[in-house]
């Protein structure tokens, strides 16, 4: 929680911007009794410099010189406001679409029997290669833009779906580029590793060469990604094999991630976490028993109720587990062609009570604080505090549950990302 000193020293002629009147969601509480839900401080005031947060708290405290000489003065009018949203794992670059393969499974395909038949991911790779980076630009934009609208100011995009080393670097080029355009923090991941493609057919450990010793080198070469992702699974790679991509990234100083347990229980998960990786992502099939080493090594276990309704899991993750290790929970898009077409953020929320029963502040601390965390950046980003960037959503909402409540729409009023309106 937040400790409010009046007297802090925040120089007065630099707060350029003050937001007051706020119902303030500042998601940095701990869990200690006495702290209020979603950190909530009523009647609130932040304090704005140089695209930071410099000062939070009740505007009763707020000093009095701070509203002098300062540029802009939002009224909140004691609506909701929280920190900017963060969609923490993504495939929203990519060519094409899978609406036929939608038909097929309501026809009784499995999603796996798809993917054996050549379909599935490989479907998506063979549009992503065939389109130009302009194309794939053009294709991916309006699904940023979607995302956008529900108050996200920081989203996280793969690779994937390229799998040889022009059309992955291409991928992450345009993923770096909608950073560029686009007022949003852009943080991408490599994930090479996530389907075998067609011209390694019967060679997958000649594969996770290949990307160990070549795709990977020249990705970070070109600083094209912050970390590196795996699909561990049996229409993915094994455990060993995602080992040797860890090892790479160890190498190259990149963090890393994994999608883990989706399908079946590789123990991926347990690996990742025991090389300290960021996050694990899906985990369905997740033990129990293997839930302490996650918190055990600080890794994040990201939730992707989308993919889960989509693919019309049954088996739900072990939330009473993560809970009772404190496991940071976060929650996530996963917006790809194949199992989870989504570029709604608050629906993702609303799913996540609806299907795996977690709570609406649960929710939002998943796409805030618990987002950051899953993308190493609980530093600067995820909660309203002192220090932080100015990443803020103003809701035409009163309470924060009414987040995760609502289907359709949004009731996102106004976003500001690193201290600028958007
Ligand atoms: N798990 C997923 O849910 C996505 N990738 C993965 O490893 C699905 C990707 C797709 O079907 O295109
Ligand atoms: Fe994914």
């Amino acid at each position: 929680m937040t400790r409010i000193n009046p007297t802090s020293a925040f120089p007065t002629a630099q707060v350029e911007t003050l937001w007051v009147n706020a119902h303030l969601a500042t998601m940095a509480h701990s869990n200690a009794a006495d702290d209020p839900h979603y950190g909530l401080i009523e009647n609130a005031a932040i304090a704005i410099h140089d695209g930071k947060i410099g000062w939070v708290g009740k505007m009763s405290e707020l000093p009095t010189n701070y509203a002098q000489g300062c540029a802009e003065i939002n009224d909140c009018q004691g609506q909701l406001v929280t920190p900017g949203l963060i969609d923490c794992h993504t495939h929203i670059v990519y060519g094409g679409n899978r609406a036929k393969e939608f038909e097929m499974r309501l026809k009784g395909a499995t999603y796996e029997e798809i993917a054996k038949a050549g379909g599935g991911i490989i479907s998506t790779v063979k549009a992503t290669r065939k389109a130009s980076e302009a194309e794939l630009y053009d294709q991916s934009a309006p699904r940023l833009q979607a995302i956008m609208t529900e108050g996200v100011t920081t989203v996280e995009i793969k690779s994937g779906y390229g799998l040889n080393l022009n059309d992955e670097l291409k991928m992450l080029r345009v993923a770096r580029q909608l950073g560029q355009d686009y007022s949003l923090n852009v943080i991408t991941s490599f994930l090479g590793a996530h389907a075998l493609p067609p011209e390694y057919a019967g060679r997958s450990d000649a594969y996770i060469g290949h990307i160990c010793e070549a795709i990977l080198p020249a990705v970070a070469a070109e600083q094209l990604a912050d970390h590196v992702d795996a699909f561990c699974e049996k229409i993915g790679f094994s455990p060993q094999q995602v080992a040797k991509v860890f090892a790479a990234a160890r190498q190259l100083g990149l963090p890393i991630k994994l999608h883990a347990e989706q399908l079946s229980d590789l123990k991926g998960a347990v690996l990742a976490a025991e090389n300290k990786a960021l996050s694990v992502d899906h985990l369905e099939y997740l033990t129990d028993q293997d839930v302490p080493i996650l918190a055990a090594n600080d890794t994040v276990a990201v939730l992707l109720p989308g993919a889960f309704y989509y693919l019309r899991e049954a088996k739900l993750p072990p939330l009473e587990a993560l809970r009772k290790h404190q496991v940071p929970i976060a929650l996530a898009t996963d917006c790809n062609p194949g199992s989870s077409p989504i570029t709604s953020l608050t629906l993702v929320m609303n799913m996540a009570c609806t299907l795996f029963r977690m709570t609406p502040e649960e929710s939002l601390a998943g796409v805030t604080r618990h987002g950051a965390q899953a993308l190493g950046l609980q530093h600067k980003l995820g909660t309203v505090e002192a220090g932080k960037n100015a990443d803020l959503v103003h809701w035409d909402a009163h309470d924060p549950a009414e987040l995760s409540y609502r289907i359709g729409g949004t009731p996102c009023k106004q976003v500001m990302f690193s201290g600028q309106i958007r």
